[in-house]
């Protein structure tokens, strides 16, 4: 782990100095929490959240429904066990719930919504990971006794594994409208719900107006440590309230991490568009390598996903050969590599990278 110096944590977040030894594009999960945050987390007043009684968590929660303009929302230890609480609210075991191919939801929560919530998912392979509702009616189950039912559709916003790409607020509404409207609810992941806002120059609370219920994490792009949270009515958070207790998410004096959350929902959102530079200008130079595929044109927010397979060499061997030269991505696929920028990467990080690929597939 990091260690700072005292002078370091009475420094402002803004001129921490960022460029590692390793440039590490794996994620915007491995952002390491600012002086500010830092510091927040030190002098967090505390209580026992299970008891309502932290007034860390308390604020936290009331400035989520604020800015999102929802009558409440709950910190979650993960957007994993947010998610799986917002489905198991709006299914019941033996129900349908529809979600693109490559969602998270599906591919990377172990399968929580079969496992814990009993739910069978009905996927369709969406372009660019966007539904719209031509591709969601077909997958809705007749209404008759002896067919599984449908009751959800989830979206993500943004749509990582698809390059970041995101969902307009009227894209979101028209499914939201025809989604009621067929009796079925709607949760969005919005993990990455900030990044979307800001290369849409819209408000959150714009791009998940109708949602029935929201995830979003403090802890990718906005550099908390842990932590995400639900977003909803009155009602629906205080069934969220239940399920966190019942699948061990409970949290005493949870206000150090909350407190880590209150600075970055409050200062992040104002620097991911650096990230997005950082994203395409990373996009750019890739496109330009022989045997990389991607369209720089679609990366719009911090999530880089490209084709290896013109270089004659698998996702995982360009990954190794680049942690060799002290860049971290993962490979998502036979041939392709995710990388994501972030608030510990910065311009000279991206060049750096760039450089390692020029390298590898000039060779
Ligand atoms: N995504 C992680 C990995 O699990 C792939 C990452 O590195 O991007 N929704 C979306 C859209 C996500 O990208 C993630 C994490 C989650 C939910 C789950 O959040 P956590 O990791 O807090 O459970």
């Amino acid at each position: 782990m990091t260690k700072h110096t005292a002078t370091e944590l009475t420094r402002d977040t803004e001129v921490r100095p960022r460029t590692a030894a390793t440039v590490d594009l794996r994620s915007d999960t491995v952002t390491k929490p600012t002086p500010a945050m830092r510091r927040a987390m030190a002098e967090a007043e505390v209580g026992d959240d299970v008891f309502l009684e932290d007034p860390t968590v308390n604020r936290l929660q009331e400035r989520a429904a604020e800015i999102f303009e929802r009558e409440a929302a709950l910190f979650v230890p993960s957007g994993s066990m947010g998610n799986l609480i917002a489905i198991k609210i709006w299914t019941r075991h033996g129900h349908e719930v529809i979600c693109d191919a490559r969602g998270h939801i599906l591919q990377y929560e172990m399968a929580s919504m079969s496992a814990i919530a009993g739910c069978l998912p009905r996927t369709v392979a969406a372009p660019d990971g966007i539904l719209s509702w031509e591709l969601i009616a077909p997958l809705i189950r007749p209404k008759t006794y002896y067919i599984a039912q449908t009751a959800l559709v989830c979206l993500e916003n943004t749509h990582n594994m698809a390059g970041g790409t995101v969902y307009s607020p009227e894209q979101t509404e028209e499914i939201c409208d025809r989604a009621h409207a067929a009796g079925l609810k709607v949760h969005l992941d919005g993990a990455r719900i900030f990044n979307a806002a800001v290369a849409l120059g819209c408000t959150v609370a714009q791009l998940s107006r109708k949602a029935d219920s929201i995830m979003f994490c403090l802890s990718k792009g906005l550099g908390a440590p842990v932590g995400s949270m639900l977003v909803g009515s009155r009602e629906f958070i205080e069934q969220a309230r239940i399920y966190r207790k019942l699948f061990g998410g409970g949290m005493r004096q949870v206000g150090v991490l909350a407190a880590a959350g209150l600075v970055a929902l409050e200062e992040s959102p104002k620097r991911l568009h650096v990230d997005h530079e950082n994203a395409r200008h990373l996009a750019k130079g890739l496109a330009e390598l022989p045997g990389i595929r991607l369209d720089p044109h679609k990366v719009v927010t911090n999530i880089v996903v490209f084709d290896t397979e013109g270089t004659g060499r698998t996702a995982a061997e360009l990954s190794a050969e680049l942690k060799a030269r002290g860049v971290l991505a993962n490979a998502t696929g036979t041939y392709t590599i995710r990388m994501v920028t972030h608030y510990d990467v910065d311009r000279e990080g991206i060049e750096r990278a760039l450089q390692a690929m020029r390298q590898i597939c000039r060779r």
